[in-house]
């Protein structure tokens, strides 16, 4: 353990699928009826929504290359999709949540498929794997008190039937994250593109 010294660069990172403008938007509306409440909730600022895959915590500046490069092989066979982004509810129950969210309905088999195998490209390069089942999400808000319990009820029987969007995702991204009493910003450190051309058809194609 030492102190971080000046050049002993060092950032938060963590790995997730950016959203659309509009998409952003189309949360925020949503969600802006719940935010005039004045209930005990940090709400996630409009340009920071996004689908979370994997937190890394600190990295060094120098391992950047690396992580992108097995974020690359990790993304190997997974075709560009169209994300549904539709629902909404609570982490860990929707009585007490701590985290309010905005739902993914659909590829779930094929983003699990990316967060798996990203888990497999990363525990080899000494991240641990999450040892929490994968619901992939929009975070919309983090609980700073305690929330009525009829409260996160209504916030997803209100959501529930809403279309937030049909995100084109032909990329995801390895981000850093920097916390401020402001708040965190986020940053694109890599892009990271799906193969348009998947090896896994490929593979199957040769196969026929
Ligand atoms: O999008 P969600 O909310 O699922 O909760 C943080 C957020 O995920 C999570 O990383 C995402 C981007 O900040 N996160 C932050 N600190 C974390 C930690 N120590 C963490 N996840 C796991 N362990």
């Amino acid at each position: 353990m030492h102190a971080r010294r000046p050049g002993d660069e060092g950032m938060r990172a963590f790995i997730g699928i950016g959203l659309p403008p509009e998409c952003r938007r189309a949360i925020t509306d949503a969600v802006s009826p719940f935010r005039s409440r004045r209930l005990p909730v940090a709400w996630t600022p409009e340009p920071n929504l996004h689908v979370t895959l994997k937190f890394l915590g600190e990295i060094p500046q120098e391992r950047v290359e690396e992580i992108a490069s097995r974020l690359q092989d990790a993304g190997q066979g997974i075709p560009p999709f169209d994300l549904l982004v539709e629902g909404a509810g609570g982490f860990p129950s929707l009585r007490s949540p701590r985290v309010l969210w905005i739902g993914i309905r659909e590829p779930l088999e094929l983003v699990g498929e990316l967060q798996e195998n990203m888990e497999n490209a990363l525990s080899g390069a000494g991240f641990p794997r999450e040892e929490r089942p994968f619901h992939p999400h929009i975070t919309v808000g983090r609980a700073r008190g305690r929330i009525p319990p009829a409260w996160g009820e209504e916030y997803s029987r209100v959501l529930s039937g809403q279309r937030f969007g049909t995100v084109g995702v032909s990329s995801f991204q390895l981000y850093e994250s920097r916390l401020s009493p402001r708040g965190a910003a986020y940053a694109v450190l890599r892009d990271i593109p799906l193969p348009r051309e998947p090896e896994r058809t490929e593979r199957e194609e040769k196969g026929k």
